[in-house]
């Protein structure tokens, strides 16, 4: 394991075989079927998508919990706590669907950068520069403490539709990758460099998103059933795809008392208790007290490393809560149908400030935010998201982990003040 999490860390992916053994495949095909079933009923509009994907979590049934459990099994949660450097008990699922083939043969993509965002079949990294802060800040995080969430692609019918780019999970895109993504013609072809990724029934690659990859020819000549699967790490890192897409309750599929209800609510445990975290951080800063602010942030990321990172993605949930506000109007009280824990942890934590301290945060977390945005409005090759005029790749010049600090926590510049502490320099 040492071996593939060296492999994982020099080239962004590792290919693993039989993750799903050959004597588990055939129920696990068909268990993942009725879950396609379940998708398809659910939502009339999916047979008219290119790239459809279904929710195992939303569409699993006491005779088909074996889709479930499978994303609890050692062979995949288990290996990604051990890739990811981390006791079972700190790792959590925060995703879990089946990517299939489209039943008509779809257009081409549109070219990346449209009002709605980027269609995953053009070459990408799964970074949002105006939700995730600029590639370079997560690069160093990542590099200096390795990555705090991994994504799987599972196949159950032979697969080579992912492509990636070895090695670019620790670098900005190279000149000639860009030219090459935003070449019209050759936009659809394989960068050159990237490996496809082959993929026999039962086979899984377990990868860093945010290495360049392309999700190439969707098309209905072959089935596809993979299972795509994210994990996160909590106590190292705070990963830019920190968010769970699990609905809200995906513990009560098992029976109460079951291993599984024990591990699946511990999931969500480690989700809540870092909701709190944050929740401190942000009344700490509201409060200017410093020295609860620091404690907050060393627990949410403890290495001094790469704190920029964590410090732009708590500005980006700070600058939401006042969107969900709008969203959530006089009704503050009001619930929200069936919603993944992300939607509800931003709701809560709405719900949990006034609207004088929404403002007040929104004060203390804008000026960070502005800094990172250049006033112009494009879209940089190799990014998923809309256009947008906040920085893709660098970090502007002038932003220091210490002017940031002393932005949010509301006090006036005093380099090597009494509440700075000598490791967040
Ligand atoms: O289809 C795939 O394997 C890749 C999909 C993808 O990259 C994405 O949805 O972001
Ligand atoms: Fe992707």
């Amino acid at each position: 394991m040492e071996n593939k999490r060296a492999q994982l860390q020099s080239n962004g992916y590792v290919i693993l075989r039989q993750v799903v053994a050959p004597e588990q495949l055939d129920q696990l095909r068909s268990d993942i079927e009725t879950v396609v079933k379940g998708q398809r009923v659910s939502d009339p509009a999916w047979d008219t998508t290119s790239q459809p994907r279904a929710s195992i979590v939303n569409h699993v049934n006491v005779d088909t919990l074996g889709a479930f459990e499978f994303v609890l099994h050692k062979h995949t949660y288990g290996v990604s706590a051990r890739l990811l450097d981390r006791p079972q008990n700190a790792v959590a699922a925060t995703s879990a669907e089946v990517l299939c083939n489209p039943e008509f043969t779809p257009d081409n993509p549109q070219r990346p950068g449209q009002g709605w965002g980027t269609d995953p079949r053009n070459w990408h990294r799964d970074v949002r520069p105006d939700r995730d802060g600029p590639l370079d800040a997560l690069l160093e995080d990542q590099i200096a403490n390795g990555p705090g969430y991994l994504q799987w692609n599972i196949a159950l019918y032979e697969d080579s539709i992912l492509y990636v780019v070895p090695g670019s999970h620790r670098r900005l895109t190279t000149q000639a990758e860009a030219s090459h993504l935003l070449c019209d013609q050759v936009r659809l072809t394989p960068v050159p460099e990237s490996q496809c990724v082959e993929l026999e029934p039962g086979d899984g690659v377990i990868y860093n998103n945010m290495i360049l990859h392309w999700g190439s020819k969707y098309s209905p000549q072959k089935k596809r059933r993979t299972i795509h699967l994210g994990y996160r790490s909590f106590g190292r890192i705070f990963p830019h795809q920190s968010q769970n897409y699990l609905p809200v309750g995906f513990w009560n599929r098992f029976a109460e008392g079951t291993p599984e209800r024990c591990v699946t609510e511990r999931w969500f445990e480690l989700f809540r208790s870092e909701f709190r975290t944050i929740e401190g951080i942000f009344r700490a800063a509201l409060a200017s007290d410093g020295e609860r602010f620091f404690a907050g942030i060393t627990r949410l990321h403890p290495p001094s490393k790469g704190l920029l990172a964590c410090l732009i993605l708590l500005s980006k949930i700070a600058l939401a809560l006042e969107e969900r506000r709008c969203q959530l109007g006089d009704d503050r009280v009001g619930a929200d149908a069936v919603q993944s824990v992300c939607e509800w942890q931003l709701r809560e934590l709405t719900l949990h400030f006034s609207d004088e301290e929404l403002d007040q945060l929104r004060q203390r977390f804008g000026p960070v935010d502005e800094a990172l945005q250049i006033g112009l409005h494009r879209h940089v090759a190799g990014f998923i998201g809309p256009t947008t005029n906040y920085e893709f790749e660098k970090i502007p010049k002038g932003i220091t982990m210490e002017g940031m600090c002393e932005e949010i926590l509301g006090r006036q510049r005093k380099p090597g003040g009494p509440n700075f502490p000598d490791n967040f320099a």
